[in-house]
């Protein structure tokens, strides 16, 4: 049965958006922050990594409700992460997800206290889980967020210059960017989701290495969207275009076959490859 992914991918953003509504509003927080919180949550972007979580666990045998929970703490994270961005010290963009940017609507300073909130409040929701996941999904959910990959990638994007010429050192420096900004969260999210289904260590290792693969493709076809902003960390300053697209093509090509062993079960998951290989197509 091949899933229809558009409608898959709504349908699960549905239920991850009432469970992100559910943990974000709470009468203890002043009213100007969760308001500055809420504004980039909702209505949000394309919610591909908590719906990838709960795709991979489904694909492990468990249920969109065994990862609900885990899914919005990863979606926490990704949106404190684009808050942080977009900050004037950062990337210093005035639009995001459609609309203008935490620190254009709320001010500089409550844009850093709500990305710091979501932050933890991602760790709140994920650790708050009774379930026996729930220590290995903190310790995914830290190690991707963390100095080791998100945190360390922009790091090194800040310090990425953009006058070096093409070389093999600077392709590898961009590959690292990619890998620990967009691969890390991607692999996390499906491990997470492995995790909420008490998969077996291989089947997670197997799913953490897809959402890794689809990670690199689809920030791969993100660089090429992007093709006319000048970004110094692009994988477009090492590769023409056709060699970038090809690349991802061979990043979906591991996925795929990361995920043969699951059968029937993975069929959201191959929704996700066709998804991807149509932004890098375009
Ligand atoms: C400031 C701690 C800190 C980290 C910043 C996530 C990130 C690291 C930067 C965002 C900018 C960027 C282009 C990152 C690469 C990952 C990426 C393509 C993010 C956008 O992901 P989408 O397209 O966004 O899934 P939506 O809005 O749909 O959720």
């Amino acid at each position: 049965m091949v899933v229809d992914f558009s409608l898959y991918l709504s349908e699960t953003s549905e239920k991850v958006d009432v469970e992100l509504e559910r943990r974000l509003f709470s009468t203890e927080i002043p009213k100007d922050l969760e308001r500055a919180m809420a504004h980039l949550v909702f209505p949000g972007g394309k919610r591909l990594r908590p719906v990838l979580l709960i795709a991979a666990c489904e694909a492990a045998g468990g249920t969109q409700g065994d990862a609900i929970r885990a899914a919005a703490a990863v979606e926490f994270l990704h949106t404190y992460s684009l808050i942080h961005d977009d900050l004037p010290c950062m990337d210093n963009d005035s639009v995001r997800r459609g609309r203008p940017t935490v620190h254009i609507k709320f001010g500089e300073a409550l844009a850093v206290l709500a990305g710091d909130a979501l932050q933890a409040l991602a760790f709140e929701t994920i650790g708050g889980a009774t379930e026996s996941w729930a220590q290995g999904a903190v310790s995914d959910l830290a190690l991707a967020g963390g100095g080791r990959n998100l945190v360390g990638g922009q790091a090194d994007d800040l310090a990425m210059g953009d006058s070096d010429a093409p070389s093999a050192g600077l392709a590898g420096r961009i590959q690292s960017v990619h890998g620990r900004k967009t691969a890390a969260l991607f692999g996390a999210s499906a491990s997470i989701g492995a995790r909420c289904a008490l998969a077996s260590s291989q089947d997670r290792t197997r799913l953490e290495r897809f959402g890794r693969h689809l990670g690199l493709a689809f920030q791969i076809g993100d660089d090429c969207l992007d093709r006319d902003k000048k970004e110094s960390c692009t994988i477009l300053r090492v590769r023409d275009e056709r060699s970038a697209r090809q690349l991802a093509g061979e990043h979906l090509r591991l996925a795929a076959e990361e995920i043969t062993g699951f059968g029937s079960s993975g069929e959201a998951l191959r929704g996700f490859i066709r998804f991807v290989a149509e932004i890098s197509a375009k």
